[in-house]
């Protein structure tokens, strides 16, 4: 394949940034996994699973992928050569095969079966679960450096520490539903340590959770001098504007949109007065029709 690739521009999911790094053993380019595509001009990379209708064009470039609906010459006429082969599960797979690179089988498995959603072994449901912890934060270019070394023993290792961290914020959340308790009628409240990493993240899980079930939540962060503030949501019809405006003449700074905003103690409270004053603040609040 004579291409002159200048970049690897790659799917941000596992199998996208394994791939990446996999590919980058025969160019050793810089490798983007951009989150926003729909602007995106791109020519002379490679593209993995990053294909001309998701992104404004690509040009003088080999595009791979193993999702694939129609089929195209191996040469377009915008002069990309094509690897498509739907037979493959993932496209880190077919990187392997294209271009003969070391894959160990239990790591070409486990992006498989997360990739189709269909975690068997241990391995895949690690992977599974550190990707999930973070999205947004997962360090593809550190993963994928770490493939293109065959690092994967250390990948592997990075991975179960993550998962571990999902593990922690699963029980958190479990622990701080099981002490959730009404505060009025239509409210319930639960507390947690702001100190806590996981708490703070079990938190925003556990309101997710109540709001299913509840008109209103309120979660309420502790710190050792008393109450630090809280987030107090709805995903009914309830105007919580009136309850910031509320909490605002009994010493709070409190804000935020109609169905989710937030408080803060202006000077530390005790537990016993901010239930109070959150309990006068919702008790008006109806669901309106
Ligand atoms: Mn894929």
């Amino acid at each position: 394949m004579n291409r002159n690739i200048l970049r690897i521009v790659a799917h941000g999911d596992w199998d996208g940034v394994v791939g990446a790094g996999l590919l980058a053993r025969v160019y050793d380019v810089p490798l983007e996994f951009p989150l926003e595509l729909a602007d995106l001009v791109i020519e002379d990379a490679a593209c993995i699973e990053i294909t001309p209708g998701r992104v404004s064009s690509i040009r003088n470039s080999i595009i791979i992928d193993h999702h694939a609906t129609e089929t195209h010459p191996y040469t377009d006429e915008k002069g990309n050569v094509w690897i498509l082969n739907p037979e493959y599960r993932a496209v880190s797979s077919l990187i392997a095969d294209q271009w003969s690179l070391e894959f160990p089988s239990e790591w070409r498995t486990a992006i498989e079966e997360v990739d189709t959603a269909n975690l068997n072994s241990p391995l895949s449901k690690t992977l599974w679960k550190a990707y999930r912890v973070d999205a947004k934060g997962f360090p593809r270019q550190k993963v994928a450096e770490m493939v293109k070394k065959g690092e994967w023993e250390q990948l592997g290792k990075w991975a179960y520490e993550k998962k571990e961290e999902y593990r922690k914020v699963e029980e958190k959340t479990k622990e701080l539903l099981g002490k959730s308790t009404n505060l009025t009628s239509e409210s319930v409240y639960f507390t947690f340590q702001f100190s806590n990493r996981w708490e703070r993240g079990a938190s925003k899980d556990a309101m997710l959770l109540l709001e299913e079930k509840n008109p209103i939540v309120v979660a309420i962060a502790v710190e050792e001098k008393g109450i630090k503030g809280g987030t107090i949501a709805t995903r009914r019809n309830i105007d919580l504007t009136k309850a910031y405006e509320h909490l605002r003449k009994k010493g709070y700074t409190s804000g935020g949109h109609r169905n989710v905003g937030g408080f803060q103690a202006l000077k530390p409270k005790t537990l016993e007065q901010t239930l109070r004053d959150l309990k006068s603040a919702l008790e008006n609040l109806k669901e309106e029709t």
